[in-house]
């Protein structure tokens, strides 16, 4: 049995985005995005307490990069990964790993705009600051998709589902209207069932609101 452990709209989205793209049968254990993260029976699934863990062939894998490609590796028929040898194996390690990239700025903006409730405890230049850098990114995305309907050359595959989460957390700080490429990547990305399938449902999820703007 494989088993996923994932909070909604966090990172972990990435890893049940790829199983339903992977057509496999697993199951989800939903925790709610806290503290409880740091019990010890979680503790001794993760070292220090994230989403995502994935239980699967008697082990349990942390890092959604290493989640994304053991899965690969495991289900080669679903063609999402590019093994050794391939031509866009250099690419696929690239957009794979740029993805944390993209999502430690989008965590940063979390923490501050949806953890830190108290407006004290927050700080306008780190808000303004991670925008840029996030912007930055996507500028980076953008850039990359010209002429391309995915990442790669050779189509769609488990590195658009890892930027690509990044993007759905990211246009939460950042308005990508600015980066037409990235728009219409997305587009396509978010139409597809095994994205639509890794939503939350309705009203819940870390986000309360649709945008959050950075402090002027
Ligand atoms: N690089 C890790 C990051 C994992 C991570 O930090 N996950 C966040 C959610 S996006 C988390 O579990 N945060 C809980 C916390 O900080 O308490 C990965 O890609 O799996």
């Amino acid at each position: 049995m494989i088993r996923l452990h994932h909070a909604h709209q966090t990172r972990s989205m990435r890893s049940l985005w790829l199983l339903n793209e992977l057509g496999v049968e697993f199951e989800t254990v939903v925790h709610p995005f806290g503290k409880n993260l740091r019990a010890p029976d979680y503790l001794a699934k993760h070292p220090v307490g994230r989403v995502p863990a994935l239980e699967i062939d008697g082990k349990v894998l942390f890092e959604t990069g290493a989640i994304a490609e053991y899965l690969c590796d495991r289900f080669p028929q679903a063609g999402l990964g590019r093994v050794a040898g391939d031509e866009d194996r250099a690419d696929w390690l690239i957009w794979l790993h740029f993805a944390e990239t993209v999502a430690q700025h989008c965590a940063s903006l979390t923490q501050q705009h949806v953890m830190l409730y108290e407006p004290e405890m927050r700080s306008d230049i780190i808000m303004k600051l991670e925008a840029a850098r996030l912007g930055k990114c996507f500028g980076a995305l953008d850039q990359r998709l010209e002429g391309r309907d995915y990442l790669l050359d050779s189509g769609f595959s488990a590195v658009d589902i890892s930027c690509g989460y990044a993007v759905y957390s990211g246009v939460h700080y950042v308005r990508p209207d600015a980066y037409p490429n990235l728009v219409a990547w997305y587009d396509r990305l978010s139409a597809r069932p095994g994205f639509q399938a890794s939503l939350p449902p309705e009203g819940e999820g870390i986000y309360q609101q649709d945008f959050y703007p950075a402090p002027q």
